[in-house]
C-alpha cells in the first residue's frame, strides 16, 4: 500500500492508522500548493481530485476520502481499529467518522484561507465550539470516541483537532478533549508518524 500525504494534513489520520495496524506501507509526500509529488509528478495525474489522502493498493486499485480509507486500513487488521462490519458498533464508528468529516474537518476548512471574511471565520469557530461541546461530553466519560479502545475515528479526530493551534481556534474550554489529545499523542505509533512527517 502507498499513502499519498502532506505533513499535518488530514492524511495524517490514515498514516496513523497504517502505523497502528502494523501494516507494511510506503508514503509519497505531496506539495498541496503546487499539486506535485516529491519526484515532481503532477499530482492530478495520480489523483484527479488533487487532494490527500489517497491510497494506492498493490493490485493497482485506489481509494480516496478519509472516512473510507480509514475503514479500509482498519479492515486489513480485523479487531484492532474498527468493529467488524455488520454489527451495530460499526455503524457507531461510521457515525463518528461522518461527524468528524462533515462537522469538524470541513468546518475548519474556510479558516485555512486568508481571503475568508471575518464574519465567516467567527461563524465557523462558533460552529466548531458547538460540535466540540458534543465530543467533550463523550470524552469526559470514556477515553476514546468508541469507548475504551482506540479506533480510526480517534486518529481522525486527533488529526483535525491539531489544526486548532495554527488556526487560532480556542478549545480551552474542553478539558476532556485536551486530555484525549495528549493520550493519542503519547501512543508510540502516533509518535512514529509525527516524526516521519516531520511535525513532532
Ligand atoms: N473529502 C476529502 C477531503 C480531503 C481534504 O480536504 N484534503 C486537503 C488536506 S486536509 C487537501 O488535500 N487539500 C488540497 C486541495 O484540495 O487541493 C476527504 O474527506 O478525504
Amino acid at each position: 500500500m502507498k499513502l499519498y500525504f502532506s505533513p499535518g494534513a488530514c492524511s495524517l489520520a490514515p498514516h496513523i492508522a497504517l502505523a497502528e495496524a502494523g501494516l507494511p506501507y510506503d508514503t509519497v509526500k505531496v506539495d498541496l500548493r503546487k499539486h506535485v509529488t516529491a519526484d515532481g509528478t503532477d499530482y492530478y495525474t495520480i489523483n484527479p481530485k488533487g487532494y490527500v489522502p489517497f491510497l494506492a493498493l498493490d493490485d493497482g486499485s485506489t481509494l480516496s476520502e478519509d472516512a473510507v480509507i480509514l475503514q479500509y486500513i482498519a479492515d486489513r487488521k480485523p479487531g484492532t481499529l474498527a468493529p467488524a462490519f455488520g454489527g451495530f458498533d460499526r455503524y457507531r464508528l461510521m457515525e463518528w467518522l461522518n461527524f468528524v468529516g462533515t462537522e469538524i474537518h470541513k468546518t475548519f476548512g474556510p479558516l485555512w484561507y486568508p481571503i475568508t471574511p471575518e464574519a465567516t471565520r467567527t461563524a465557523a469557530k462558533d460552529r466548531l465550539a458547538a460540535r466540540y461541546g458534543i465530543i467533550e461530553k463523550v470524552l469526559a466519560a470514556q477515553p476514546y470516541l468508541m469507548g475504551q479502545a482506540f479506533s480510526v475515528a480517534d486518529a481522525y479526530l486527533y488529526t483535525i483537532t491539531r489544526w486548532a493551534t495554527p488556526l487560532k481556534v480556542d478549545l480551552g474550554a474542553f478539558q476532556a478533549l485536551a486530555q484525549f489529545m495528549a493520550r493519542v499523542e503519547a501512543r508510540p505509533a502516533v509518535q512514529k508518524v509525527l516524526a516521519a512527517e516531520g511535525i513532532k
